[in-house]
C-alpha cells in the first residue's frame, strides 16, 4: 500500500489551485468525505462558488490607532462575508497559514458530516496544509464560519465570518447590513490577553473591547424614511446580547433557521453567544441617534452586567424614499409537534468543581460525553436541564430544532433553531428530526470556555 503524508483532501501548500470548482478530491481520501463530495453539485440554474479563505496572522485595526496581532481569514475580522443562494454550491479552500491547526465549522448549514468542520469528522488541517470543504446549500439565512479548534484562542484572536444565504423569494429592503458582533479582552500592550484564570473559565471571557465588524463601538448611519434588514451574527466567546437599538422597536423577521412565520415587534432581543437575528430596523426621522446596546443581563456569571454597554451608534440622515415592504407572513414554518409528547432524551447540561482542572463542565455528568445515536427521520424531542447556576447556549450541529418550551413556557414564535438558550437552572424543550445524513454529529455549549472545559458531546445518527 503507498505511505501518503496525509489524508488526500489535505494538500499541502504548493498544490496548485485549479481555479473553480474543479478539485476532486483523491482516490484514498476517507470514504464519507469522498461522497460528501462528489454528492454536492448545484441546483440547475445555480452555480459553483468557490474560494479560497487563508487562515493568517496579521495585523487588526481595531480602531484608529489601536491595531493588534489577529488570527483571521483574507488579513481581515470577521473574514469575508461569504454571500451565496440557496442550491448554490460553496467549494471552500481553507489555507492553514497559522502557526497551529485549525478546522473550520460551518454553524448552521445542513450539510453532511464529514463537512462540518469538527475534529470529530476530519484530521486537523496542520499549519502548511489546505482542506477544501464543499458542500450544496439547502437552506436560506444567516449563518457563519468559525475556527473549531482551540476556540478560546483562535474565535477569539478573529476567525470567524459571516455567511448569507439567499431564497429567490426575499422581503424587499432599502438596505441590508450584516453586523457581526464580538468583544475582545486586550492587555495593556493592546495585545489580545491570553485566556485567563478560573474566572474566566467559569464565566468565559467577556472583553472589555466592544466590536461591530471587527471595529470598536462604530458608527452606523442610514436614511431616514428607509427600513434596512440587519443580519445579526453574535460571535463573542461568552457574551449574551441583551440588543437594544435606543429603545426604540424593530421588528424581529428571522432567526437561527432563517425568517419566522410573521414579523413580531419587540424593543430588545437576546442572542445568546452563537445566536443570529434578523430584524427590520426603521423607519427614523432625520436627526435621531441611538445606541445600539446591550442591556444589562444577568446570566449567573460573576462579572455584573448592571449598566448598557455599547456597541455602536446609530445616526440617521437625511430622508431618502422608501421601497420596503415587510408582509405579514414570511414564510410558512409547520410545528414538528403538536398535543402532547414523549420526551425521548433528557441532556444535563453540569459543572464539578475540580481540585487538578478547576471548574469542569459536563452532559450527563460526563465531560465529552458519548451519548446515545439518533436514528434518521425518527422524532427527537430532549429536554436539555440545566443543572448550573450559570446560563449556557445549547448548540446543535448541522440540524435545526423547533423550541417547545422554555422552562415550561411555550415560545412567543414558533422559528428554526440552532443555539438556544438553557437558563440558569431552568430548562429548554427542543424537538427535532434527522433527515438523511448520517454519521458523527455533535452538540455542545457555545461559550467557548465551557466547551473546552467538556461540556459537549457526540453522537452518531444511523440509517
Ligand atoms: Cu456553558
Amino acid at each position: 500500500m503507498p505511505k501518503h503524508d496525509h489524508d488526500d483532501e489535505h494538500k499541502t501548500r504548493d498544490h496548485t489551485h485549479s481555479g473553480a470548482a474543479q478539485h476532486a478530491p483523491a482516490a484514498h481520501a476517507s470514504e464519507a468525505y469522498r461522497r460528501a463530495y462528489a454528492a454536492a453539485q448545484p441546483d440547475v440554474g445555480r452555480t459553483v462558488i468557490a474560494i479560497d479563505l487563508e487562515a493568517k496572522e496579521f495585523d487588526w485595526i481595531i480602531a484608529p490607532g489601536a491595531t493588534c496581532r489577529a488570527w483571521g481569514f483574507n488579513g481581515q475580522v470577521p473574514g469575508p462575508t461569504i454571500e451565496a443562494q440557496v442550491g448554490d454550491v460553496l467549494e471552500i479552500r481553507l489555507i492553514n497559514d497559522l502557526p497551529e491547526p485549525t478546522v473550520v465549522h460551518w454553524h448552521g448549514l445542513r450539510i453532511p458530516a464529514a463537512m462540518d468542520g469538527t475534529e470529530m469528522v476530519q484530521r486537523p488541517i496542520a499549519p502548511g496544509e489546505t482542506f477544501t470543504y464543499r458542500f450544496r446549500l439547502p437552506d436560506a439565512g444567516t449563518f457563519w464560519y468559525h475556527s473549531h479548534f482551540n476556540e478560546t484562542v483562535q474565535l477569539e484572536r478573529g476567525l470567524y465570518g459571516a455567511l448569507v444565504v439567499r431564497s429567490p423569494e426575499e422581503p424587499t429592503f432599502d438596505h441590508e447590513r450584516v453586523l457581526v458582533f464580538d468583544d475582545v479582552e486586550l492587555a495593556g500592550d493592546g495585545q489580545i490577553r491570553a485566556p485567563g484564570a478560573w474566572i474566566e473559565s467559569h464565566d468565559g471571557r467577556e472583553g472589555s473591547t466592544r466590536l461591530v465588524n471587527g471595529k470598536q463601538e462604530p458608527e452606523l448611519t442610514m436614511a431616514a424614511g428607509q427600513i434596512e434588514r440587519w443580519r445579526i451574527v453574535n460571535a463573542a466567546s461568552a457574551r449574551y446580547l441583551r440588543l437594544s437599538i435606543g429603545g426604540r422597536p424593530f421588528r424581529i423577521i428571522g432567526t437561527d433557521g432563517g425568517l419566522i412565520g410573521s414579523p413580531v415587534t419587540a424593543t430588545e432581543i437576546l442572542l445568546a453567544p452563537a445566536d443570529r437575528v434578523e430584524l427590520a430596523v426603521g423607519p427614523f426621522a432625520e436627526g435621531e441617534v441611538h445606541r445600539v446596546e446591550t442591556l444589562p443581563f444577568k446570566r449567573g456569571s460573576f462579572k455584573a452586567h448592571r449598566r448598557p454597554e455599547l456597541f455602536a451608534t446609530l445616526r440617521v440622515g437625511r430622508e431618502a424614499p422608501s421601497k420596503a415592504q415587510v408582509p405579514e407572513t414570511l414564510r410558512r414554518i409547520e410545528p414538528l409537534v403538536t398535543g402532547p409528547v414523549t420526551v425521548s432524551r433528557e441532556v444535563r447540561l453540569g459543572f464539578t468543581l475540580g481540585l487538578k482542572h478547576g471548574v469542569e463542565f459536563t452532559i450527563n455528568k460526563e465531560q465529552h460525553h458519548h451519548a446515545d445515536p439518533v436514528r434518521v427521520g425518527e422524532l427527537q424531542v430532549w429536554d436539555v436541564v440545566n443543572r448550573s447556576p450559570v446560563h449556557h447556549p445549547f448548540h446543535l450541529h448541522g440540524f435545526f430544532f423547533q423550541v417547545l418550551q422554555e422552562n415550561g413556557k411555550v415560545p412567543e414564535f414558533l422559528s428554526w433553531e440552532d443555539t438556544v438558550n438553557v437558563p440558569a437552572f431552568g430548562s429548554v424543550r427542543i424537538a427535532w428530526i434527522a433527515d438523511d445524513r448520517p454519521g458523527e454529529w455533535m452538540y455542545h455549549c457555545h461559550i467557548l470556555e465551557h466547551h473546552a472545559a467538556g461540556m459537549m458531546a457526540h453522537f452518531d445518527v444511523v440509517s
